[in-house]
């Protein structure tokens, strides 16, 4: 047998591993590892074995694909930028020490690049120029650098990973709109075709700056970002999704109740006998004018900060001292007697709470019943909370679930934050300068590897959906060696690989059950199991991973499935076919 793109086992560089790695503590990390695909280099730095790169192609394929498919154009910028764009942005002094910073032997400042907007834009900045070329979207797939303070759980949070960024340089938001939903498109096909339970979420723009921003999030209980999600399609990370509370009211005439040793909304809430939804929670911070700003949100909720620096004009919380200094107690802090120069936001879904359990601004006491607009009043309704599973969904109503998801996509509109910045502008219509209008799109490469592989494992191992697979189908014969069996299983092979399928072969002198072990762990969506018993039936054993399934089918017959599977694809609807073709 001398086709070489058929993987032979036997040789292989895929390391398997008994044990599970001790400081893998999520499944894609672990399986990555005990089956041979990848190794750790460093602290978050990873080598993709032969499997790894393989699967790592695929995934890069599909992306490529999908970017090619909506006129994105590949290019390769260098991992290697100097300093100077990115004091030209103001981001060499606006990151910290995630930045991985270098100088060269002339004592020129660089940085291994963590994205690459600063290249970009002095990419196309006058030689990009008229709006007759626009719009133009690029895009590379790349390695990236982020010195993470903590690197963990393998591909998902490493130092160096690869990422696809593409960006748009547009004459108008209209114009960047289409993009941004052009490429929206892309990223769900992108999810679709790597097999991912995805759900495209609202997000906040963070740093960046963009405020229009949405994460492609695969569900995963590994996953570090929380969401919540509608089964009218509506979904949210909770960092920025709307908040839509619902307190309860605790109906007692106004009375100052000794609470001793109370200092939580828990002990509050169980102190009094009554749900932490019927008690609310007080937080004092500064704005950015140095103003007391006192924030309420229902007890059962928590305050998110993002949406309190918006809505307070910057908020930063107060130190013990500064605390004390406004005659304010952690623990039992709420709106009736707060010093005069407080300014009280609320969350809105107070506002319709008539009576409310606060704290008395006293050590150790606490206000039941405290009436709004009566004992105290509130300057301004917002929504503050962090949304939570049971608050309504913004789009229907209904109860909202909570699931935790990872990060594989992210599409920002930019604006002219860069061109602005970096001076990069184009002529418009009527002969005038104006700064691109642009969109940045990332996908993370090495990050969806393992996303794929958390929603696709079992007590075995990996199963790799086919679209990612490093290849289609594995032939395993049992007794390598034997006359008629290791022939049969050669030519088997052969003759996929011949019709265009991905085929690997186990031709190794192991025993069936580390084979069959090895294949379940290493996870190829096909095994076709070619043994002596059967073949002089003219028979092999077919298994799915996915489902376990396992028909025997005629040698004969399975050849003619796999030929009818290819000659009736259409693009790379095979895979599908010939699952269904065989285990249906
Ligand atoms: C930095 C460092 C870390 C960073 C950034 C810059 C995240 C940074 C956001 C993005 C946004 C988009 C292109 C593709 C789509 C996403 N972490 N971000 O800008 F200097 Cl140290 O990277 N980039």
């Amino acid at each position: 047998m001398t086709n070489p793109n058929i993987i032979k086992m036997s040789k292989l560089y895929a390391p398997t591993l008994k044990e599970d790695p001790a400081d893998a503590e999520i499944a894609s990390h672990r399986l990555l590892l005990r089956a041979g695909f990848i190794r750790k280099t460093a602290s978050g730095v990873y080598t993709f074995l032969p499997l790894g790169q393989k699967v790592l192609s695929k995934v890069e394929n599909i992306v490529r694909e999908e970017m090619d498919a909506i006129g994105a154009q590949e290019i390769m910028m260098p991992a290697l930028q100097p300093a100077e764009l990115w004091h030209e942005s103001g981001r060499w002094s606006a990151y910290g020490p995630e930045l991985m910073r270098l100088n060269d032997r002339h004592d020129h400042e660089f940085c291994l690049g963590p994205t690459h907007e600063e290249l970009i834009v002095a990419l196309v900045r006058n030689e990009l120029r008229s709006y007759k070329e626009l719009p133009v979207s690029l895009y590379q797939i790349q390695v990236k650098f982020r010195d993470e303070i903590r690197p963990r759980f393998g591909l998902l949070r490493s130092r160096e990973f690869m990422m696809k960024d593409a960006y748009s340089f547009n004459e108008s938001y209209e114009s960047m709109q289409k993009t941004y939903d052009d490429m929206s498109e892309a990223y769900g096909k992108i999810c679709d075709r790597a097999g991912l339970d995805y759900r495209p979420v609202e997000a906040d723009g963070g740093q960046i700056g963009g405020s229009v921003t949405c994460e492609f999030m695969a569900l995963a209980e590994a996953g570090e970002a929380e969401l919540v999600h509608c089964t009218c399609g509506y979904a949210a990370n909770t960092e920025a999704g709307e908040c839509i509370a619902h307190p309860t009211v605790y109906d007692v005439p106004f009375e100052k109740i000794a609470t001793p040793g109370v200092h939580t909304i828990a002990e509050l809430a169980e102190f009094l006998d009554i749900p932490e939804s019927s008690t609310v929670k007080a937080l004092s911070g500064k704005n950015d004018e140095g103003k007391l700003v006192v924030l309420f949100v229902p007890g059962d909720h928590e305050v998110n900060e993002i949406k309190a620096a918006r809505a307070a004009g910057g908020f930063e919380l107060l130190c013990d001292e500064e605390m004390e200094s406004y005659g304010l107690h952690k623990g039992s802090m709420g709106p009736v007697g707060l010093p005069e120069s407080a300014y009280v936001i609320a969350d809105r879904s107070l506002e319709a709470v008539p009576q409310w359990v606060v704290g008395a601004n006293e050590d150790g006491y606490h206000y039941v019943g405290a009436r709004l607009g009566v004992d105290f009043t509130v300057d301004q309704w917002e929504d503050l909370s962090v949304v939570r599973p049971g608050d309504s969904c913004p789009k229907c109503g209904l109860a909202l679930e909570g699931a935790r998801g990872i990060e594989v996509a992210q599409v920002f509109q930019l604006g002219d934050k860069y061109s602005k910045a970096m001076g990069a502008t184009f002529m418009d219509e009527d002969g005038k300068e104006q700064p691109f209008i642009m969109g940045c799109y990332g996908v993370g490469v090495s990050r969806t590897v393992a996303a794929i592989v958390e929603q696709h494992n079992d007590e075995f191992g990996i199963a790799w959906p086919m679209s990612v697979a490093p290849a289609h189908v594995c032939v395993i014969p049992l007794t390598v060696g034997d006359d008629q069996v290791q022939p049969a299983a050669e030519k088997l092979a052969d003759d996929l690989a011949k019709m265009g399928f991905e085929v690997a072969i186990d031709d190794r002198s192991e025993r069936a059950g580390v084979k069959f072990a090895d294949a379940d762990l290493i996870g190829w969506p096909i095994q076709i199991i070619v043994g002596k018993r059967g073949l002089a039936e003219g028979k092999v054993e077919v298994k799915r991973r996915s489902t376990g399934e396992r028909i025997d089918i005629a040698l004969a017959t399975l050849e003619e499935a796999f030929a009818f599977a290819k000659r009736n694809a259409k693009g790379r609807a095979f895979e599908a076919n010939l699952l269904q073709g065989l285990f249906s």
